[in-house]
């Protein structure tokens, strides 16, 4: 998430409220329009980082490495757009987490091979939150890296909510990542709640 993707909602307040709700890892994402630059960025990145270390999660930057470096982030994400991960895996060194975006079993191999240590994919449904984003991939590819990989850990991203949280799951992914979900939601604890007790739910039955 990133200050962009709340509405009427302080993006601090809504962190802290998806923190205490028990989201288990923050990607701090300020990226595309009205997204902060400069001094503004790097102040709420450390105002995001301060939180997600109270409450003992992974803080992780979405392609700003540099950044990620001077934070001393516990990792980076990137996409296929960024930075490659060969470079990034570099730049942090082999104890930073390191996410990779991917849309086909090339870029999942590609994504292993520069010391990847899990994969997004998505979109799986469509989303509001990336304006550039691939269309809606459904689960196909998370079923065909989940057997091909079945050690390597899926995030599955991309208009995953409440009511189709559990597909994700269930077509092999590990955990979802989401935006509007939680960010768009009058009450993100509330949210983060139902979210994570529909997922315990199918992690018990796969
Ligand atoms: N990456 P929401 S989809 C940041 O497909 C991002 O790689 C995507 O937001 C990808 O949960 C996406 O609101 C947006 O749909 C996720």
């Amino acid at each position: 998430m990133g200050s962009q993707n709340v509405e009427e909602h302080d993006p601090l307040v809504v962190l802290e409220e998806a923190l205490r709700g028990g989201i288990t890892l923050f990607q701090f994402r300020e990226k595309g329009e009205n997204a902060l630059t400069g001094e503004d960025k790097l102040n709420f990145a450390k105002a995001c980082q301060a939180l997600c270390k109270k409450y003992h999660l992974p803080f992780i930057i979405n392609d700003d490495v540099n950044l990620a470096i001077a934070l001393d982030a516990d990792g980076v994400h990137v996409g296929q757009d960024d930075a490659s991960a060969n470079t990034v895996r570099e730049k942090i060194g082999l104890n930073k987490i390191l996410g990779v975006s991917t849309h086909s079993l090339t870029e999942v191999t590609a994504a292993i091979n520069a010391g990847a240590d899990y994969v997004g994919i998505g979109p799986v449904f469509a989303t509001t939150s990336k304006p550039d984003a691939n269309s809606p991939a459904g689960t196909t590819l998370i079923e065909q890296t989940a057997a091909t990989y079945p050690s390597l850990p899926i995030v599955g991203i991309g208009g995953i909510t409440i009511d189709n949280c559990q597909t994700v799951i269930r077509a092999g992914a590990d955990g979802v990542s989401l935006i509007s979900a939680i960010a768009t939601h009058n009450e993100p604890f509330v949210a983060t709640r139902q979210l994570l007790h529909v997922l315990q739910q199918v992690a018990k039955i796969t």
